[in-house]
Parts: C-alpha cells; structure tokens; sequence
C-alpha cells in the first residue's frame, strides 16, 4: 500500500526554503523524456540543513548545488538535499516516461499529443521540487520536440523564442512573467487545428485567444471562444478585473480526469467542454462548455493571481470561483434556471457527501489524498457559503470585499480567514460566527414552528438550529444563518419579503397587523445550505407554486409538494393500501403548464420530479423497493392526470428553436410516454426529424426505460451514425448503463467490448460505468448485490491504472448508511475486499477505511 497518513491543517508550517526561479528544459522524446530543472532556492530558515523536495515516479540523473555535486538521499516520495548556504543554483536533471502513466497526472500522452496535469500534486511526477502553493515561482520553459508531429509546443506566459534544431527537432522558449505555484505549471506539444481571435481589454490591450483542438475538429470550438470572449468582458463589467497576459490559450484533450485546469495562460481542456455544434452537442452541453470556460478564466484573479497558502485552503478558490461563474451564467442566462441547477447539486449530491463517511467542512482538517478533495462540499457549498456572504453584505460591499482582498493578497498565497476578512473589513459586518462555515462539516437542520393569534393579529416562526454530528465533530456551535422569507396573503399578494438572520439556537419572528395566517416561503431561493423542517400543507404549496414571488420558491413548492405525495405512498405501500394522487396537486401542476407567464425552462424544471438520489437524502432510511414504486406512481399519475395538456403543449413546442422550448418538448415527450405506448409515434418523429442533439437526445432518454420496441431500433440507428464521434458515444453509453433491465450486468459486460469504450479514457468510464451507477440507482442497488459486485470490479481495475478515476466512482459504495441491512452487508463485504488489495492507492483507502469505521 502506499503511504497513507493523514495530513492536518493544524499542522501547516511555512517552508523552510523557497524556490524563486526556475528554467525548466524538457527534451521530449517519449519513454526518455528528460527534464532538467535550474532552480535558484532560497533558505528561509537559517537553521534548515536539509531540502526536502517532492518527487514520484521520476529517475533521478544528476543532482548539484553551484555547479558541484553534493550529498543527498533519494526516498520513495521526496529527495532530501543536504545545504549550507542561504541561496543557491540547484540543478536536477531526471528522466520520465509519459508514455506510461496512466493516472494522467503529471505529463502524460492524450491520444499522440503530450499534455501536463499538475493541480494538486502532479509537478512532483515530472521533477523533484518544492510541490506545495506557498512556494511562487517564475517559470522559464524550454521545450524540444519532433517538428513533424508535434507541431505546436506550448507552455505558460509569452512565446519568446523558438526556432530548427537538427533532426528534424524544433524548439520553443515560454516565459510566465507571473511567479506562481507548480501546480499552475503547464506543457502541451502536438498537432492541433488552431482557432484564433483576439480581445480588447478594458484599458484597450489586445489579447490573441487561440484554442487547440484534435484535426478535424476546428467548426466545435466556435462556441467556446465565444465563451471565453464573453467570459472576459463580464469579469470586466462584473468585477473590474482585467486579464493580465497578452495571450490566453486553452487546449482540448480527450484523456483528461475532471473537466478543465486554469493553467496561467494555458488552460487544458476535457474535449467535453470545448467541441459543439448543434448537431452533435445538446443545449445542456454548451451551458456546460460556457460554464467551464468561464469557471477557467475566472480563475485567472481567483486562483491564479490569489492563490491558496495550502490545500486545505483550496474552496478559498474554489468555493469562490464557482460562485463566479454560476454568477456568469445567471447574468447570461436564466437566473432562476441556474439557481435550480445549483440547489440541485447540493441537494442530490452534497448533502448527500454531508451525511456520509467523508464529511468535511468546506475547509477540511485532514487529508490523506488530495484528489479526494475536490469534492461538492468544496466546491458548490463552498460556493453557497460565498453566496450567503453576498446575501449577507450585498453586491456593493461585497464588491468593495472583493477589491480589498486583491489590494491585500495579490501575489500572495492566503488562507480563507484572509478571504472572509477582507469582507469584513470592507463592510463592517462581523463575520466572527459566520467563519464557523469553513469549520464545522454538515448540513444544519432548521425547524420551524409557526403560530397564528387572530386577536393580537400576530404571526410568529420559531425557528431552531441543531448542526448534526459528522465524523471526528461533535457538539456544534450555532451557525450565522441567512433566512429568506417570504410570507404571502391568501389571494397571492406578498406581505413580507426579507432577509432575517439566524444567529441562535433557537429564535423567535414576530409579524404583526396581520388579519389571517399567511403562508410562508421559508429559505427562498435557496439561501442557506440547511435542511429545513417545517410541516407544510398541500394547500400552501399550492399556493406557493401559484404565486411566490421568486420563481424558484414557485419550483421549491412543487419539489416539496411532489415529495409529500410520495413519501404518502411510501406509507401507503407499506400499509397494504391503494396509492393516491390528491387532486389539488395535480391542479398545482397542471396550473404551472397552462400560466401563459411562465418561462417554459421553469415549467420543465418543475415537471421534472426530484430524483430518487435527492428524496433518499430527505430522510435517514429508505426502503428502496417502496420509493421505486411509489416514485413512477406518481409520476405516471400526474402524466395521465395531465395528458391532454401535455400534448397541447407539446405540439406548441414543437417547432419553436430556444432551450426553453426544447427542455419543456422533452419532458412533455417523457411524460406522454409514461402515459400510453400510442405516443411513441411522435417520439419517432422527433427522432426522424430532429436537427439538433438535444432533440435526439430527448427521444432516446425518453424511450430508454420505456420498455418499447422502439428503445433498440433507436439506439443502433444512433450507433451507426455517431460510431466515429466519441463524446456522442458516451452519451449512448450513458444510456446504455442507465438501462433499467435485468440482465444489465451481462450488458455492462458486452459493452466494455464495444468499439466506443476504452478502460484508459475517463470520458468513456465515466460515461458506461458512471451512467450504471448514478443514472440507474435501483440496478445499482439490486438486492442479490450484482451492482455492488460489478462497480467493485471495476475498481479493482482502476485502483491500479487511473486511481483518481477509481475514486470518484467509489462514492455511491461509501454512501451506504441510509439502506436496509441486506444491501449495507453487501456494500461493506466489498468495501472490505477493496481495502486488502495489495497495491490500494491512498485515494480509494482514504474513502473505503472511513467507510468501514
Ligand atoms: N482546479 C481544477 C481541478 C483540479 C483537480 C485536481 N484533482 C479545475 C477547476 O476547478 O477549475
Ligand atoms: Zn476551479
């Protein structure tokens, strides 16, 4: 096993040495690639004697300090130098063999071409060096390669020079005139087709924007220079921050472990996120390609220019730059759509991590793996907790936050403490108890009781806080809580709409000169990542959808109306009764389709009934079976209930070119399919005539699970048109492992023989074994244990080819602890195989012992 111990935030200690240059020259020659790496350190500590610098997997040439060989000691993960001087030139030259490495984490190829991945821990696989965000450096790269069939050779900053060498070699001179940690290094060099454009800036600098993608491909990156150009002029509006180089470059590749990396000057990209057209990518895909690019280029202030003082630190980028670019995308798009999706995350999935085995507050405490780390606690509550400092400050204070912790930390490698104060300091507010955010793991509960008296005309909500108990955290602190209320009138008017904050255990709201009780929109908008436990009726969730002023309280109203009916059923099931879907609800919704003011993505947000993933989350355990059942009663009830309606609206649609058309199309096409058989006729038209993806794509999710004759002839007519194009087939893998059939192990089976899958490319693993996992959760979940046993395979092989891979797709085995005992037994006996494999990476022991605690 590798080493695994834990490392602590408590324990952080600045560096005894620095490294303030370094010329990197790579000598690019597959299986003999070699790297020397002139560094001028710097001792920071006048009683340090020995360097210690990172390494893995690297063959150590030569070592010398000024010129002169000096002693040192090669250990599995670090070299350790001894010295005597306060500075010193320190020369390393290794050797590295890209070819090999799988774990696509420091160089590695990606189909001909080679590209880096450094962030968190990857520079120490191409040389050995003070691998850690607190040590900036200038970079000067020197790149030699194969003329012929590395054309392009790219690394950070400006091109400074490049010329011939002999055999047929050429080479090319990178300066980042920015010092910036190692993991913000980059290196790219293969044959691309290039698209060019440039962009003014604010203070009227010209910027040339170039991105790569694979030959052929040059009419799909329209859309993600667009992206970028858009993206640079919103952080110019938004946030009056301007880009800092004179060139921006993204590079696309297919092997790629997560979705992009904000390299300083040269992001690399998942193919995912750069290649669309209509044809070949859905609306979904090209919010996502707008997104990722933004989310890159935001980086480029936060992140790159700020950066983190440790890992611990990382939402201090994270949480932020993600709050950014769902800002972006809100400012462009659909504010309330983009919050929904937002809320959606947190509550399918974090939530989810919250209640789990590797809980962790935003900021963690102890890290065995950092991979494990970048994770939707870090990440999208990070995000929410900036959000409810923006909820708490307001944009212009939280503007003046955000000027003030550039004048402070620019160039610097900080903590979130840094952050957090600089939004203090610019607004006044005390932000002492709101800290607790970056401390203390898990989603607090908020329940209320409320109380109407007629005679002295006052409303009153007792709200009270409790922070559950999460792995090594117990007894909480109360939460500084932003409580966004609504309260509404019996006809729809609103009578209140405020921001209130919750600062104690228990607090008490009093409204007066009201004349009835109102109805409370209690936590619009999302705005606190709590649970909220209050006991609502059908009827003020009716009223609520119909007439809450934010349009995503209207869709909160019906996720929580159609969760009641549910769990109802749940009981009802369990009680040997009839299932029942109340009328009133069905009005509810039907109501929502026929509101002429509505925006039609909203309404599909609305049709689009919580999944079973995020109902599992609302309570401490689940009886599958039940929700299974219970689950596409009322979905296939509602559908009925709403026929007609459904296809009015359908045929409205139909021909109308937004995304706002389409997404609706398509949950009226899934529900009608529910209905009745007779409507797949219009599910092969839409096929036949669609001219766009998302379309297509509609059809053949619609049909999927629909038990038609129809779902095969689709899918191989799908096969043989995009056989070619692999990020179309990993939408047809996706569907293929989210096929809720019997003999799906056997087909998971025959499907990794496929043309189109590739154990060695995280898209297409992603993709087959992901969508099995994620998208067909009662499969998964089997009770004979097949899909444990499945998943538990395929790990296996994972651990030791691509072990970050491995470990994002452990997740759904970790998350037991909600299903009955027969299943929980199941998981844990995998879980424990898992943990006597002899060569277990640190990523998946990290998970599977906290599993198994
Ligand atoms: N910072 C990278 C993620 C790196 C993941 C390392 N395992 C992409 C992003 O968040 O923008
Ligand atoms: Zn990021």
């Amino acid at each position: 096993m590798q080493q695994c111990q834990a490392k602590h935030l408590k324990d952080y200690r600045s560096p005894d040495f620095t490294i303030s240059h370094v010329v990197l020259e790579f000598d690019l020659n597959g299986v003999n690639t070699k790297v020397k790496a002139t560094s001028q350190v710097k001792r920071l500590r006048a009683d340090a004697t020995q360097l210690a610098l990172h390494g893995e997997s690297l063959n150590l040439d030569s070592v010398l300090v000024d010129r002169e060989k000096v002693n040192y000691q090669v250990e599995a993960t670090q070299l350790v130098i001894e010295v005597d001087s306060d500075a010193f030139e320190l020369v390393i030259e290794t050797q590295i063999d890209p070819e090999a490495n799988t774990s696509l984490e420091g160089l590695y190829m990606s189909d001909g071409a080679y590209c880096t991945q450094c962030e968190a821990e990857g520079f120490r696989k191409i040389t050995y060096f003070l691998d850690r965000p607190d040590v900036l450096a200038k970079y000067d790269v020197r790149i030699e390669a194969d003329q012929a069939a590395f054309p392009y050779i790219l690394s950070n900053g400006n091109l400074v020079e490049k010329g011939e060498l002999p055999n047929g070699r050429h080479f090319a001179v990178w300066e980042d005139p920015f010092p910036k940690p190692a993991y913000l290094f980059a290196l790219v060099a293969g044959d691309f087709d290039l698209l060019e454009d440039s962009f003014i800036t604010m203070n009227e600098r010209k910027v040339l924007l170039q991105v790569f993608v694979d030959k052929g491909n040059l009419h799909k990156a329209h859309h993600a220079m667009a992206s970028l150009k858009k993206s640079m002029a919103w952080d110019e509006q938004r946030f009056g921050l301007e880009y800092d180089l004179d060139i921006y470059m993204i590079v696309a590749v297919d092997f790629f472990n997560m979705g992009a990396m904000e390299n300083k000057g040269l992001n690399v990209f998942n193919t995912k996120y750069v290649l669309a057209d209509k044809e070949s990518a859905t609306d979904d895909d090209y919010h996502g390609i707008e997104s990722v690019v933004g989310h890159e280029y935001f980086h480029n202030w936060t992140g790159n220019r700020v950066t983190c003082r440790d890992w611990f630190q990382l939402s201090l980028k994270e949480g932020l730059t993600v709050f950014r670019d769902q800002e972006f995308s809100s400012d462009l798009g659909s504010r309330a759509v983009n919050r929904i999706s937002a809320i959606r995350v947190m509550k399918n999935q974090q939530f989810a991590e919250d209640s789990g085995p590797m809980a962790h507050p935003i900021r963690p405490e102890s890290v065995i793996e950092m991979n494990n780390f970048y994770t939707v606690t870090v990440y999208n509550k990070g995000a929410e907790v900036i959000r409810m400092m923006h909820t708490l400050l307001g944009e212009d204070n939280f503007q003046a936050g955000m000027r003030l912790y550039f004048e402070r930390h620019d160039g610097q490698a900080v903590t979130c403490d840094d952050f957090v104060n600089a939004m203090q300091d610019a607004s006044d507010l005390d932000l002492t108890q709101f800290k607790l955010w970056y401390s203390q793991a898990g989603t607090p509960v908020v329940s209320i009781d409320d109380h109407f008296d007629p005679q002295k005309k006052q409303y009153t909500l007792t709200v009270s806080q409790t922070l559950p108990d999460t792995p090594g955290q117990t007894n909480k602190q109360a939460m500084h809580i932003p409580f966004d209320l609504e309260l509404l009138g019996s006809d729809g008017q609103s009578l209140v709409n405020q921001v209130l904050d919750i600062t104690q255990e228990s607090q008490r709201f009093v409204f007066d000169g009201l004349t009835y009780k109102p109805t409370p929109s209690l936590f619009q908008n999302f705005s606190a990542p709590i649970r909220l436990q209050y006991e609502f009726s059908d009827e003020q969730l009716v009223n609520l959808m119909r007439f809450a002023s934010s349009e995503v309280a209207r869709w909160e109203a019906s996720v929580q109306l159609i969760s009641q009916a549910i769990w109802l059923n749940i009981t009802r099931i369990q009680s040997g009764s009839a299932m029942v879907l109340a009328p009133q609800i069905v009005d509810g919704y039907r109501g929502v389709l026929l509101d002429p003011q509505l925006d039609s993505a909203l309404v599909a947000e609305i049709f689009t009934l919580p999944s079973a993933a995020s109902l599992i989350e609302q309570v401490d355990s689940i009886d599958l079976d039940a929700l299974e059942i219970a689950r596409e009663f009322v979905e296939e009830e509602l559908a009925a209930q709403c026929e007609d309606e459904l296809l009015v609206k359908y045929r409205q649609l139909h021909h109308i070119d937004s995304v706002g058309a389409r997404a609706l199309k398509s949950r009226c096409l899934m529900m009608l399919l529910k209905v009745s058989e007779q409507h797949d006729s219009i599910a092969k038209t839409q096929f036949e005539q669609a001219d766009n993806m998302t379309d297509t794509l509609a059809v053949l999710s619609a049909v999927n699970n629909s038990g038609l004759v129809l779902r095969d002839e689709l899918m191989a007519a799908f096969e043989r048109k995009w056989i070619d194009t692999p990020l179309v087939m990993d939408k047809w893998l996706m569907l293929q492992g989210g096929q809720n059939r019997e003999d799906i192990i056997d087909r998971l089976a025959a499907l990794e023989e496929h043309a189109a899958f590739s154990f060695t490319n995280p898209n297409r693993v992603r993709s087959l074994v992901g969508g099995f996992v994620a998208q067909n959760l009662y499969r998964f979940h089997a009770k004979d244990g097949s899909g444990y046993r499945y998943l538990t395979d395929i790990l296996k092989k994972l651990n030791g080819t691509n072990p970050q891979i491995a470990s994002r797709l452990v997740t759904p085995l970790i998350q037991y602890q909600k299903f009955d005992d027969c299943r929980k037994q199941q998981i844990k006996k995998c879980l424990k195989e898992l943990l006597t494999l002899p060569d277990l990476s640190k990523d998946l022991y990290e998970k599977v012992s906290k599993a198994l605690l």
